[in-house]
């Protein structure tokens, strides 16, 4: 088994369902185990410009037996089994469920259709808070730096502890 991060995120919904029932969703997948799950942040948009709700935000540490193709694949058909909008538009728009590979192994892989690690990971205080609690030493293997490292540079006044 590897040993993958991902990133949940949903701004449409009941937020808070819809990410757990996910990772129970994830857990039932043959080959998937869950390791370790972030508290969950309420976090405002970034990196967005129309004006849209607040987030919620976590991470996951996934043990996974699947290559990362087939680990996106399956994250994607968890993103439409909780009712995100498959068509490929409206990247932007609020959405019910969001999964992003962030991390496998020490893996780095640059494809048209995947890229790891998640190539804007290390300038999101939406993930890096989440992920330097549960994998604050797991190295990014682009930067070469941990992530509670990455933490340190980015600001987080955008997130904070959800409920
Ligand atoms: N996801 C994005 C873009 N911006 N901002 C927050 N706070 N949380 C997200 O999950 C998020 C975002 C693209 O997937
Ligand atoms: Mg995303
Ligand atoms: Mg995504």
């Amino acid at each position: 088994m590897i040993r993958s991060a991902i990133a949940l995120g949903s701004n449409q919904g009941d937020s808070l369902q819809i990410v757990q029932q996910s990772l129970t969703a994830l857990a039932e997948i043959p080959g998937i185990e869950i390791d370790a799950v972030s508290s969950w942040y309420r976090t405002k948009p970034f990196g967005i410009k129309e004006p849209q709700p607040d987030y919620l935000n976590g991470c996951a540490v996934l043990s996974v037996a699947q290559t990362p193709e087939a680990l996106l694949t399956l994250l994607q058909a968890t993103e439409i089994q909780f009712g995100r909008d498959s068509s490929s538009k409206g990247q932007l728009q609020p959405r019910t469920l969001d999964l992003d590979l962030l991390l496998y192994g020490d893996l780095i892989v640059d494809t048209h259709s995947l890229q790891i690690p998640h190539p804007r990971m290390t300038e999101r205080a939406f993930v890096l808070v989440p992920l330097a609690e549960i994998a604050p030493n797991w190295i990014e293997p682009k930067s070469g730096q941990n992530i509670a490292r990455l933490l340190g540079e980015v600001d987080t006044s955008g997130v904070t502890l959800y409920g």
